[in-house]
């Protein structure tokens, strides 16, 4: 892999948005104001926002243009069906679904394809399609293979299903008691990592012996797609195109966060083949979207929705952007920060049990790291570590899972590589400051998703 070529931005740019750097001072109130949470950080308070690259991404004049033609009827609206010709001819589903974002497809899937008290194994949990998975009854099972929740492995494809768990699942449970598998293209808390087209395939044909559906969790597939393109032998000539293609060929449906791989704002949809499962997801889409034809979105988002996805399947667009990525890893790894190897798709990931070798995990690392990067730089972060992973809804006690990481989430044609210097220069400084990171404790904990507003104090 020539990890040393990063190729120049392949756009350039017709519309700029100041961004401001605050003093120290002012950041140490605010964070604290905002309760050790970056979720709770006003934007205009911070200088580089890496929270996520969900709905962050930068549209195209193209997109643009598409919001002008939008068709707001209420039914029947012509951007539905160019959305619907256009996920047809890349995923090659049957049917599609619009939804406001990706938790509202995750909603719709759950309440028809979940019987209470089935199983649904994942290559590990994504925090809203988990959550809606057990609101439904269903028992999330974690099924990607082991070396996934080791941060430093630096080994291809740690985003794979184990496929002698899920067989041993089907022998434990039966056929019967599994809702479907639920695969995720990348896998993001993992840290963004791939999937093999072979492991795709290989779940798809011990999967098709017993019957089990397979949804895929389509967010990062553009991403997902160029790795198999780079990794993957005899995918080097294919087209991301046509790999993204192939790599659907083996589900019977899935669920998309627009807000990512199809490069818009917001926006998702739900995919599938069964005619009975689409039945029951219109009527079910009614009642929490809108029409079949908008579901809760405008024609002009469904636009710019068609056009993105077809953008973002473009070679060059998408060696960009998962270099970028790699980029600011590289600045890291060359210093020794540890994060998490391979570097993924769509952030890099610091891990704070060995950034933060001086607290404990019930101390929060992670939590308190994103909060004295933004203290230290104004750089925004997320915590993806003991606080996203939430209570066991058996026994109440936390998750604890083994990665306790710090997400520096690169939004899609946003920042430069200069951006990225900034960044990596940032967590280097305070990585020579690490000791000075204090423990934090709840003074509010939210009953679920409670990263997103929780609330924290210093020990
Ligand atoms: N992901 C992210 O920042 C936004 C919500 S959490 C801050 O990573 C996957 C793999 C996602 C995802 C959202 C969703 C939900 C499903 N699957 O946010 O509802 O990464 O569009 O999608 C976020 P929506």
């Amino acid at each position: 892999m020539n990890t040393d070529y990063y190729p120049a931005e392949p756009y350039r740019i017709k519309s700029v948005e100041t961004i401001r750097m605050n003093t120290r001072e002012e950041r140490e109130k605010l964070i604290k104001e905002a309760g050790y949470n970056t979720f709770l950080l006003n934007s205009e308070d911070v200088y580089i926002d890496l929270l996520t690259d969900s709905g962050t991404n930068a549209m195209s004049d193209r997109q643009w243009a598409g919001m002008m033609m939008g068709d707001e009827a209420y039914a029947g609206s012509r951007n539905f069906f160019h959305l619907k010709e256009t996920v047809q001819e890349i995923f090659g589903f049957k049917y599609i679904v619009p939804t406001h974002q990706g938790r509202g497809a995750e909603n719709i899937l759950s309440q028809i394809a979940i019987k209470p008290g089935q199983y649904v194994p994942g290559n590990m949990y994504f925090t809203t399609t988990r959550y809606h998975q057990e609101r439904n009854g269903g028992n999330f099972v974690d099924i990607i293979i082991d070396q996934a929740h080791d941060a430093s492995l630096d080994i291809p494809f740690k985003g794979n299903i184990d496929l002698s768990k899920l067989q041993r699942l089907i022998d434990e449970k039966g056929a019967e008691n599994i809702a479907y598998v639920c695969l995720a293209v990348t896998v993001n808390l993992a840290g963004g990592q791939p999937v093999s087209m072979k492991n795709m395939r290989e779940v798809r044909e011990l999967t098709n012996k017993y019957g089990i559906k397979v949804f895929y969790d389509a967010t990062r597939c553009v991403e997902n797609a160029y790795f198999i393109k780079e990794q993957e032998e005899s995918y080097a000539d294919k087209s991301i195109k046509d790999i993204v293609y192939e790599m659907f060929s083996y589900a019977d449906g899935c669920t998309m966060s627009g807000k990512k791989d199809c490069l818009v704002n917001i926006g998702g949809f739900l995919c599938m083949n069964d005619e009975h499962l689409y039945n029951d997801a219109k009527e079910l889409v009614v009642v929490y979207e809108g029409m079949p034809s908008y579901g809760g979105l405008a024609g002009r988002d469904m636009e710019a929705m068609a056009i993105g996805l077809r953008e973002s399947i473009q070679f060059e667009y998408i060696e960009h952007r998962v270099k970028q990525v790699r980029y600011l890893g590289n600045r890291l790894l060359e210093v020794g920060i540890p994060i998490i190897e391979p570097i993924g798709g769509h952030a890099i990931f610091l891990d704070a049990r060995r950034f933060c070798s001086h607290l404990t995990q019930e101390q929060f690392p992670a939590q308190s790291l994103a909060a004295t990067l933004y203290l230290y730089s104004g750089v925004r972060s997320m915590e993806r570590g003991i606080i996203s992973a939430g209570r066991s809804k058996e026994t109440g006690e936390n998750h604890k899972p083994k990665l306790e990481t710090v997400r520096l989430t690169i939004p899609r044609r946003v920042y430069s590589y200069r951006q990225m210097d900034y960044v990596a220069n940032a967590v280097i400084h305070l990585y020579s400051e690490r000791d000075r990171i204090k423990g934090l404790k709840f003074v509010y904990e939210p009953k679920q998703l409670r990263f997103f507003t929780a609330r924290f104090e210093e020990i």
